[in-house]
């Protein structure tokens, strides 16, 4: 992408266009080992708005050539957090544009003196897009806002005597186009008698709010020059043994070796290979369970890989340790299997979000979640509507929680949201959270998108050729039938009304390529029975949510997740008999759902994820009272009175599902982490 459109960020089609960067490489999560050294840049950063009308000023004084204290004022600003909500302007919670970040750092004296290390600057996310220079060197860019990016600064930091000090600087711009994702539109409002000139809104299509900034972690790190790149590891089972194959890619020689062991949990090598590619036998193998369905679930291994290499300047070793869970996953007519067993998610739909930090990461309160999760008993989440980050998904991994990983495919609503650019982008996001998130045993679906306008004909283009797409190697759509581990989940695609009927009008569509499918909604009037319609009628929900059961199961087949639903509650609100809004009509919508999920759920129901964990911050609106209020529990984690009626329910089941049978505790009191 031409660095002049990138800049004119007043052109806003142009600005995210055509920049398709192809995946260089892998994304290993950044680990210290004996040959790799990490160093954080969490904590404050300088940080500058630029309020210029066209947003542009810091291209036009080139902010990044100079420390940024000498083009302007700047203030402090938290990595990782989102920067809306930390400042008492109030413009900068509602800004739209390009914000500058800098940084500055001191190396450790062998990090720029020996040349057979690599050192790599890696930023967890940067919402939306992202232009990174190193002590003014324009080093990298990125579209995208939740996933990871990278890049080798070797030459950068390794240029002569002891330059040990490095200046980051980082411009983020959070305008949603039409072609990011997830889009959104830029409308100047022209009307002088109402407005100023040059007048503005983003106008988004999706229910949470637009938090931005650098929400996730910020590293350097080091690895020899010739180094692990990548691991791709697939597993399955044959008889009571587990196999795990792997695929390493090496970057910096062809000279080389690599040994892989495989760890049990008490640390014993299990088994061992040699070479890029391999399988690694476990007779006995302690399956990777989820929570509650097993004694000891989330069993994990550890593969170590071990390189040694050899480089014009001597041999270097490289040394990378992936976590590994072995487990199956497997679709029929009517079950979700795990490990050949049925699996019924009971769980929930999230949103990284939280008082004051946005969506920035926050280690309390990712484990104050997870025991409420556990609390909760329940056994998965999707990460509703963007992926999370990777710590999350290595605590899933660690608890046994099952996920759901959707790309942010969230408020794809209009026509022109649906072209080709848009597609690329697509793929190329979806790409990106497949080579990321490709390793964990958690994850057993793929989700493309939420609620995409398919009935919209142009809305087809981005469903058909994903699903050609091989972006997970030996895992799904290799095999598009049943035995695919990773069902692509194209969730309402088409939007199948409750009648099943709409979803004939695209033929080519998802569905008929999943093994799996996952049903929301028609639309906002069908799904939340007795709230986006039929406001208070708690008595039709049975009825309705039978209807649409039965007729989708009868047209297609296949086993179905009641992906959402849920009821706006604010907390504290109480009336008897219930009313909307208050507390005792989200338990008894929640009752009456669960009386109609009870009716399918032995036979092809396989899920259920209320909407949602916790209240969320959106946009302003005359329906939303400080945010989304459908959480059982507060924004500040403290459960509503839906919160325990639905621990009852999730517990019951957990003793009727788990395997080998046995009770279920319903405390999380235990030694254990994992009872
Ligand atoms: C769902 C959307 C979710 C919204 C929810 C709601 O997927 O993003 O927050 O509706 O309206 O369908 O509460």
């Amino acid at each position: 992408m031409a660095r002049g459109s990138a800049v004119a960020w007043a052109a806003l089609g142009p600005l995210l266009w055509g920049c398709a960067l192809g995946l260089q490489g892998g994304m290993l999560y950044p680990q210290e080992s004996p040959s790799r050294e990490c160093k954080k840049l969490d904590g404050l950063w300088s940080f500058r708005a630029d309020f210029s009308d066209n947003r542009r000023r810091g291209f036009e004084e080139q902010w990044y050539r100079r420390p940024l204290w000498e083009s302007g004022p700047t203030v402090d600003m938290p990595v990782p957090s989102s920067f809306n909500d930390i400042s008492q302007d109030w413009r900068l919670r509602h800004f739209v544009g390009w914000v500058w970040y800098e940084r500055e750092v001191i190396l450790p004296e062998r990090w720029t003196q020996d040349l057979r290390t690599r050192v790599v600057l890696r930023i967890g996310s940067a919402h939306s897009y992202a232009i990174v220079w190193v002590n003014g060197v324009d080093t990298l860019e990125h579209e995208g806002g939740y996933l990871p990016f990278e890049a080798d600064i070797s030459n950068l930091v390794q240029v002569g005597p002891l330059p040990s000090r490095l200046r980051i600087t980082i411009a983020i711009n959070n305008t949603l186009t039409p072609t990011t994702l997830p889009p959104g539109t830029i409308q100047y409002l022209t009307d002088t008698s109402k407005y100023p000139k040059g007048y503005f809104v983003q106008n988004t299509y999706f229910d949470f709010f637009n938090y931005a900034g650098l929400q996730r972690s910020v590293l350097l790190y080091t690895t020899p020059t010739t180094y692990i790149d990548d691991i791709t590891v697939t597993t399955s089972v044959e008889q009571d043994s587990g196999l795990v194959n792997y695929q390493i890619s090496v970057k910096g020689s062809n000279l080389f070796e690599l040994e892989v062991r495989l760890l049990d949990a008490e640390n014993k090598v299990v088994a061992n290979g040699t070479g890029t590619q391999g399988q690694l036998k476990v007779p006995g193998a302690s399956l990777w369970w989820p929570y509650l369905m097993h004694e000891r679930p989330a069993y994990l291994y550890s593969l170590e890989v071990q390189l040694t290499a050899q480089t014009s300047l001597g041999p270097v070793s490289d040394f990378y340790t992936l976590p590994v869970g072995i487990r199956t996953v497997a679709v029929t007519k009517s079950q979700f299997l795990i490990n050949g067993k049925p699996f019924y998610f009971h769980g929930v739909n999230k949103h990284e979000d939280a008082d004051i930090r946005g969506k920035g990461f926050d280690w309390p309160l990712l484990v104050k979640d997870f025991n409420l999760l556990r609390w909760l008993g329940a056994n998965a989440f999707r990460t509703s509507h963007y992926p999370y980050a990777e710590e999350v998904l290595q605590m899933c991994d660690r608890y046994g929680i099952v996920v759901i990983d959707e790309c942010p495919g969230v408020g794809l609503a209009l026509p022109q949201f649906f072209n080709n650019v848009s597609l690329h982008h697509h793929m190329q996001v979806m790409e990106e959270v497949v080579r990321r998130d490709k390793n964990h045993p958690a994850v057993v679906m793929w989700s493309v998108a939420n609620e995409p306008a398919s009935h919209l004909e142009s809305a087809v283009l981005p469903a058909c050729p994903w699903l050609d797409w091989e972006g997970d190697p030996g895992r799904w759509l290799a095999s598009v039938g049943v035995s695919a581990s990773r069902p692509a989940q194209w969730e309402g695609c088409p939007y199948p009304d409750s009648s099943g009927d709409q979803i004939s009008t695209h033929p080519n569509c998802g569905f008929l390529f999943c093994s799996f499918f996952f049903f929301l909604r028609w639309s906002l009037t069908v799904c939340y029975y007795s709230w986006y319609h039929d406001y208070g009628h708690l008595e039709l929900i049975q009825l309705q949510l039978a209807t649409q059961f039965e007729n989708w199961y009868k047209k297609y087949q296949k086993p179905i997740i009641q992906s959402e639903y849920g009821a706006e509650t604010i907390a504290g609100f109480h009336q008897d008999p219930p009313l909307m809004f208050t507390e005792e009509y989200q338990k008894s919508l929640l009752e009456q759902y669960h009386l109609g999920l009870d009716q399918k759920r032995r036979k092809y129901v396989v899920g259920e994820l209320i909407w949602n964990f916790a209240d969320f911050m959106t946009e302003q609106s005359p329906t939303r009272v400080l945010g989304n209020k459908k959480g059982i529990f507060t924004r500040q984690r403290q459960p509503k009175s839906a919160a325990f009626l639905l621990r009852e329910r999730y517990w019951k089941i957990a003793n009727e599902t788990r395997y080998p049978h046995s009770v279920a505790k319903s405390q999380c009191l235990e030694n254990s982490p994992f009872t």
